[in-house]
C-alpha cells in the first residue's frame, strides 16, 4: 500500500518535470522563430541639417545620424532631392578632399554620424532662392529597407574647411 502512494506521487511529479521541459521547449522555439523572422534592419535617421557650401555657390552637404536597431547591417546606396535639377551624390572625406562613394554601411545595432570633415550627402546645382532657413526633402535609398523620406532645414553655411574635388 504504501510503494503504491510513493510510485503514483513519482508519476505525479515526472508528469510535472515533463510538463515544464515541454514548457520550455515551446518558449525556445518560439524564441527562435521570432529570430528569423526579425532578422532585418531598423533604420531610424535624426538630426538631418542643411549647410551651405562656402565654396561653391548652390551646393549644399547635409549631415544627419542614422541608427540601425534591427538584426542585420544595411547600406544606404543613394539619396534624391526635391530641387529641380540637383545632383545628389555620397560623399566621405578623405585627407581633407571630398570623394564621392558608393555606399555607407549601417552596422546592425549600430550607428553612423554624416558630420563636417566626414561623411556627408552632397546636393549640387540647387535653386537659386535656396537660403538658410529653406525646407526641402531628400529621399535616401537603402539596400534592403527601400525608401527613407526626410525634411531638411538649411542651417547657416557649413564652416567646416575643406578642400573640394
Ligand atoms: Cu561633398
Amino acid at each position: 500500500m504504501k510503494t503504491d502512494i510513493y510510485l503514483i506521487r513519482l508519476k505525479q511529479s515526472a508528469t510535472k518535470i515533463l510538463s515544464v521541459l515541454f514548457f520550455i521547449a515551446l518558449l525556445s522555439g518560439a524564441a527562435k522563430g521570432m529570430g528569423t523572422s526579425q532578422r532585418s534592419p531598423l533604420i531610424n535617421i535624426e538630426a538631418q541639417e542643411a549647410r551651405l557650401s562656402p565654396v561653391i555657390i548652390g551646393s549644399a552637404s547635409v549631415f544627419m545620424d542614422i541608427s540601425n536597431r534591427g538584426e542585420s547591417a544595411d547600406n544606404l546606396i543613394g539619396a534624391k532631392a526635391d530641387l529641380p535639377d540637383a545632383i545628389v551624390e555620397i560623399h566621405d572625406t578623405k585627407n581633407g578632399k571630398m570623394v564621392k562613394i558608393e555606399k555607407v554601411q549601417i552596422p546592425s545595432g549600430g550607428a553612423v554620424k554624416l558630420k563636417p570633415g566626414s561623411l556627408h550627402i552632397m546636393i549640387f546645382h540647387m535653386p537659386e532662392d535656396i537660403k538658410e532657413g529653406s525646407e526641402f526633402k531628400i529621399l535616401l535609398l537603402f539596400e534592403k529597407s527601400g525608401e527613407k523620406q526626410i525634411n531638411v532645414t538649411v542651417k547657416g553655411v557649413d564652416t567646416h574647411k575643406h578642400m573640394h574635388h
